[in-house]
């Protein structure tokens, strides 16, 4: 059991971390900026600051510390199901300082709560979890954040040190036939749709040991992969052609890419990213492969073949540092391949968490024996058969929003988030063994 005291101490220490991280995004920027709309898909960044708070009021405020509203008035604005992004302009909106002094309002009264919770006790998850909760959904909403700023047209005002360098990883990891443990009934801070933990057996495949790089997406490109009707779901072909897509999202002529407003020549051995579904799929098909399935995914993260356990990461069960991944927006790019050695899985798959979102072959669902907590509107209404799943988390992911068992979910037209993939392949009878 820990020690409540450190366990507020930590839950405070989050708080502040998702805080800073949020102001460095809001405050990177002028007032004009934060109340822009940089694309229908988002919202205004002064948006996502208020709303950050008003979810902390409610799930804290009032819900756990049973407190007055600070501003009832404001759940309406900033209820995400009621004004879709790209109505969010047009509301009446707290400018850029009344959203700064109502979320500062908002933790003044949060860390009085804290104080006093009792950290401990319901029946699913403990108090705890409800501010495990608040942190990954304000962490969650830096990462948008940080796609807005991705999608933003101006001067850069965004910086990092560039990633750890690569070094040559390729080839497949064959990850045997067998039963695993999927999702978790341990991890504190698991979110309802990573619940329950249960078995699920998988079939004997090959996973690359590392996600597709942009030297090989380019080899795709330069085969004709976007006009060879061959490689496409016919969704995906009725969309690359309405679209006009010819290559992934930010990519320039003459080998180059544009980032947070830097327009650099890519780099080949980096993970590609800002590709939709449909072309993850595409690229699969053009290689003779598929995509992973979810569970293939987390078995090939996961599962440790000398002791037939689920690990909470690849590398183990510690929590994620500097050497393990490429995450919390350290670096303002995916790492090329290779560049963390440390956090290898034990049958040699690199890079699952960090760099990239990767796309799965599989619909968001929930697992058996799923129940909706604490409202269905974090999952369960998105549950269903035109969601894809993504898995692993990508440089702009927060440790706080990453596990071995966390589930995004996106349209499989979607390419504004950080996402890329690898691709996996059955193994042919002969090679069973
Ligand atoms: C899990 C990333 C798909 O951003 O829509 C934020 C997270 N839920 N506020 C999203 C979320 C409510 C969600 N994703
Ligand atoms: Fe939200």
């Amino acid at each position: 059991m820990t020690d409540p005291d450190d366990l507020r101490a930590r839950v405070a220490g989050e708080l502040q971390r998702a805080r800073s991280r949020s102001l460095l995004l809001t405050d990177a920027v002028d007032d004009a900026d934060l109340v822009r709309q940089h694309s229908r898909l988002m919202s205004p960044l002064v948006w996502d600051l208020a709303h950050i708070g008003n979810q902390e009021e409610i799930w804290l405020v009032r819900d756990a510390g049973g407190r007055e509203p600070v501003r009832a008035d404001l759940d309406e604005l900033y209820d995400a199901f009621k004004h879709p992004r790209a109505d969010r302009p047009a509301l009446p909106l707290l400018g850029p300082a009344a959203a700064r002094s109502y979320v500062r309002d908002v933790r003044d009264h949060v860390l009085d709560v804290l104080d006093t919770a009792p950290l401990e006790g319901r029946e699913l998850v403990t108090d705890a979890f409800v501010f495990g909760m608040v942190v990954q959904h304000e962490q969650q909403h830096d990462e948008t954040m940080l796609a807005t700023h991705q999608l933003r047209v101006g001067d850069p005002v965004l910086a990092a040190v560039p990633p750890p360098p690569g070094r040559p990883v390729s080839g497949e990891v064959l990850v045997p036939a067998g039963p695993f443990t999927m999702g978790t009934d341990f991890e504190p801070w698991a979110l309802d749709n990573e619940r329950p933990a249960h078995r699920v057996h998988v079939a004997a495949f090959r996973i690359d040991a590392a996600p597709v790089t942009n030297a090989e997406y380019e080899a795709f490109i330069r085969d004709g992969g976007y006009t060879d009707e061959r490689w496409w779901a016919p969704d995906g072909w009725a969309h690359v052609r309405a679209a006009g897509l010819t290559g992934p999202g930010h990519w320039g002529p003459d080998g180059t890419y544009t980032r947070f407003g830097r327009t650099e020549p890519r780099i080949p051995d980096e993970p590609v990213v800002h590709v939709c579904w449909y072309e993850a799929d595409a690229y699969a098909r053009w290689a003779g492969k598929r995509l992973p399935s979810e569970a293939e995914w987390e078995k090939a993260a996961r599962w440790d073949p000398a002791t037939g356990r689920s690990r909470r990461y690849p590398w183990g069960d510690d929590d994620p540092t500097v050497e393990h991944a490429n995450l919390g927006q350290r670096h303002l790019s995916p790492a090329p391949v290779g560049a963390y050695p440390a956090g290898v899985s034990p049958l040699g798959v690199h890079q699952l968490v960090g760099d990239v979102w990767e796309w799965t072959s599989s619909v968001f669902t929930g697992y058996p024996g799923f129940r909706a907590f604490p409202y269905r509107e974090y999952s369960e209404v998105f549950f269903g058969p035109e969601y894809r799943v993504l898995r692993g988390g990508s440089f702009g992911t927060d440790a706080a929003a990453c596990r071995g068992t966390f589930r995004n979910w996106d349209y499989p037209i979607r390419r504004q988030i950080f996402a890329g993939f690898r691709c996996a392949r059955d193994v042919d009878d002969d090679e069973r063994s």
